[in-house]
């Protein structure tokens, strides 16, 4: 079984319920993964991701292996057939095979170029990986999608909720520099499997993959769609349609305590890293709604869970 995008998970419902029954007692399963190894390769940059997945890989009784792909790994070929008489030094299909005799299970962060829209839409990377490896692939951010940020996302939804069904609110922020859609991605599909009423804002412009955003409500006015919000999740992102391109910084759109003030006292999410006083004011950070260090830390529960399923399999 891979963890390639969050329609891996064959029970949501039971996957979040463990997962915060594995947070109670994380140690509970700490034999399931012994003498078993986790690769994690790193073809960009990482702090939670890194940590919680192999801090979860070590609850299990796994030993975790880290390289850091991007600058220390040779240089890829994913391309088939063709003469590497370039750059490129060794073809994901050696490099898949050869790591998978080293590891049970290979993790893989490999964000998108924002530069050719079609080659990030295929998750070149992570493709080449699961199809190559003979191990089980889990994605710790591709192109498209950051799966395990959607799980602990979702695990901390339920643990904050207060109302059967909570309005959430993805909203655009401002951000000096392009950044990929895969965090919104894998929250927008996370929603679209939940109870909950479900609303993206984003100034005109910067619409996501239709694909992904499907029947999902989309509002133009942020102020409208903070109106009785239980949640607002912030990320910022680059356009898609002019793709990878940074459109507008509009100021307008950083969430202030002034924004916060028109929801139903709702609770701040982000992913995190973040950018104070640019998507966020301190205001609303260091308030007590902001439950984003929660957040990070149930990215350990969230791994834990994918490992776990993994290993059982
Ligand atoms: C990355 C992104 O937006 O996809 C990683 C977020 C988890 N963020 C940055 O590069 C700042
Ligand atoms: N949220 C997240 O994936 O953080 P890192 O980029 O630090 O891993």
């Amino acid at each position: 079984m891979n963890y390639l995008s969050i329609n891996n998970i064959d029970n949501l419902s039971e996957w979040v319920n463990e997962a915060i029954e594995i947070k109670n007692n994380p140690l509970k399963y700490q034999d399931i993964g012994k003498n078993k190894t986790i690769g994690l390769l790193f073809f960009n940059n990482s702090l939670r991701t890194r940590l919680s997945t192999q801090k979860a890989a070590m609850n299990l009784g796994m030993e975790p292996i880290v390289m850091n792909f991007g600058s220390e790994g040779w240089a890829l070929e994913f391309e088939d057939g063709t003469v590497m008489d370039q750059g490129k030094s060794e073809h994901v299909k050696e490099a898949a095979q050869v790591i998978s005799q080293f590891c049970d299970v290979i993790a893989i962060r490999a964000f998108a170029s924002l530069i050719d829209k079609e080659e990030d839409l295929a998750e070149e990377v992570l493709t080449a990986f699961a199809k190559y490896a003979t191990v089980p692939v889990v994605n710790m951010e591709s192109s498209v999608g950051h799966p395990l940020q959607a799980l602990a996302d979702a695990i901390t939804l339920e643990e904050n909720k207060t109302v059967h069904k909570p309005k959430v609110v993805l909203s655009w922020a401002p951000h000096p520099k392009a950044l990929p859609h895969a965090v919104a991605n894998s929250f927008i599909e996370m929603m679209q499997k939940q109870d909950v009423e479900f609303v993206i804002t984003h100034p005109k412009g910067y619409e996501l993959n239709p694909e992904v955003v499907k029947k999902s409500k989309v509002e133009y006015d942020q102020d409208k769609a903070f109106a009785n919000a239980d949640f607002i999740y912030t990320k910022n992102w680059s356009s898609f349609k002019d793709y990878g391109k940074v459109i507008s910084q509009d100021k307008n759109w950083m969430i202030t305590a002034d924004k916060m003030e028109k929801t139903n006292n709702a609770k701040f999410m982000h992913c995190l890293p973040v950018r104070r006083n640019v998507v966020v004011a301190d205001e609303v950070l260091d308030s007590e709604n902001s439950i984003v260090i929660e957040q990070a830390n149930n990215r350990t529960y969230a791994a834990q869970i994918v490992l776990k399923k993994i290993l059982e399999d």
